[in-house]
């Protein structure tokens, strides 16, 4: 994709598609292109006009053999009055699987071409139409696991974190353009307060740090959590997994061993999506699948975000589970949990292990918060006004660093010019996160990690 190219016509399916789901598809066609493509394969119904923001009906007419296709509602909007400010046409047909294909066929054939992952976004910026914040906002929403994840994603779009970055960038462009004066013309200017200068780097310093911080409290509630469940066999891994997801999910039996291959289960827990993993029982066994099984279940152990250490607390901490406990990679954050509390409600649970009963669900709103908790998630509320997304985090925080460099050039008094070197650095990463200052393949990396047709 690049900068110039958006002279051609793209299409893409803007819904989800899938067999028998969804009952309308809608297929966005944007570009010079797009109207005459649209004429030339719907054929209103009675004495219709065409004309900009009006719904017409009518059918899709394969334009070689005349077949009728389908049976849709057509919007033609008119550039600039569109979402990537180019004509746009959005066809809207039936859903499913087979029709919609069909349509972007003829779509493609009549002089369109696919488009990129987000490419109408892409288009809707380069055209001054959504700034770059705005734009991974409607992704995000779009991806949004919880509703806390799309709570965060609209409080980004109202434009804040847009505007809040443009005025720290403002501030560091004003000290950065008094610097460069007086490199250049020192002696035809009234002298320049350092210290002064340096308070402003400062305080734009800690306000990204304070987006940082903010951001990373977010993390979890935008991108969730994989948490894996091992333990030995029969302590009842699977029967947790369906007592927190409330379904039947995972086969349950009395035999050690029913477990073979890993499962996973998406939940919402206070607003934080988590994706269950639950895995074979851990022991030595020749049995060739079981083996198999239980190596997938230390791989998920070692790659999990967290690990849920579930043992059997009616027969006691086992030397096995000491030495499972032993396999937890240090730093990866550990809930140990003591299942089938109902067979013995006088056992002690050491400290630091949450008691349970999957099958009778006794503990479990405690597991939940305890988990959450050994994740990471504050319940104090996170600063829902602007949220960073990973992206934007890590330019803020080398914009920080940098900002840090140009302090420690002012703080041994070194002369202008290298106090503006890192300085501009800092600007340059901050135009990053609001596309003030973009370069084409970062642009397409950001606009590739959207959905098709977005
Ligand atoms: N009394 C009691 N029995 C439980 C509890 N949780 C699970 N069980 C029983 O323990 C047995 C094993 O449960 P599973 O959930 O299959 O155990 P698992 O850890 O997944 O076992 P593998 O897949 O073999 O590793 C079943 O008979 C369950 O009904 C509990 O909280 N209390
Ligand atoms: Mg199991």
């Amino acid at each position: 994709m690049s900068l110039a190219a958006s002279g051609d016509t793209i299409a893409a399916i803007a819904t989800a598609v899938a067999a028998g789901a969804g009952s309308v598809a809608i297929i966005r066609v944007s570009g010079p292109q797009a109207e005459a493509i649209a004429r030339s394969l719907f054929r209103p119904a009675g004495q219709q006009v065409w004309e900009s923001h009006r719904i017409l009906y009518g059918h899709v007419q394969d334009p070689s053999s005349g077949e009728v296709i389908d049976e849709i509602l057509l919007l033609l909007m008119h550039a600039p009055r569109s979402f990537t400010r180019e004509t746009v046409v959005e066809f809207h047909g039936h859903g499913g699987l087979v029709v919609v294909q069909r349509l972007l066929q003829l779509v493609l054939e009549a002089g369109a071409r696919r488009a990129l992952p987000g490419e109408f976004s892409q288009r809707a910026f380069l055209n001054g139409r959504l700034d770059l914040t705005r734009a991974e906002a409607i992704s995000e929403l779009v991806s949004a696991r919880s509703q806390r994840a799309a709570q965060l994603a609209i409080a980004g779009l109202d434009g804040g974190l847009q505007e809040k970055i443009d005025t720290l960038r403002d501030q560091l462009l004003d000290q950065l353009a008094e610097l460069e004066a007086r490199v250049d013309f020192e002696e035809n200017l009234p002298p320049l307060n350092g210290k002064s200068v340096q308070e402003v780097l400062k305080g734009v310093q800690q306000e990204l740090m304070q987006l940082v911080a903010d951001a990373e409290r977010a993390r979890l509630v935008r991108d969730g959590a994989r948490v894996a469940i091992v333990g030995r066999p029969n302590v009842g891994k699977s029967s947790l997994l369906n007592a927190l997801s409330r379904s039947e999910r995972a086969i349950v039996t009395d035999l050690p061993g029913t477990t073979r291959d890993l499962l996973d289960c998406d939940l919402v827990l206070q607003g934080v999506p988590v994706t269950l993993l639950d895995t074979a029982g851990i022991r030595q066994t020749s049995d060739k699948v079981e083996q198999l099984g239980i190596e997938r279940s230390r791989a998920a152990l070692a790659s999990a975000d967290a690990v849920l250490l579930l043992h059997d607390i009616s027969c006691g901490w086992s030397p096995e589970d000491q030495e499972l406990l032993e396999t937890v990679p240090e730093g990866v954050p550990l809930l140990r949990v003591g299942n089938k509390a109902d067979l013995a409600p006088e056992a002690e649970s050491p400290p630091g292990v949450v008691a349970i009963s999957a099958r009778d669900g006794q503990g479990l709103e405690r597991l939940e918060r305890e988990l959450l908790r050994c994740c990471g998630h504050s319940c104090d509320g996170v600063n829902l006004q602007v949220a960073l997304n990973q992206r934007q985090c890590d330019l803020a925080k080398s914009a920080a660093a940098a900002l840090g460099r140009s302090l420690e050039a002012a703080q041994q008094e070194l002369p202008w010019d290298f106090w503006t070197i890192d300085l501009r650095d800092a600007i340059r990463a901050l135009g990053e996160i609001t596309g003030a200052e973009i370069s084409e393949a970062v642009l397409d990396r950001v606009f590739s990690r959207f959905c098709i047709g977005k």
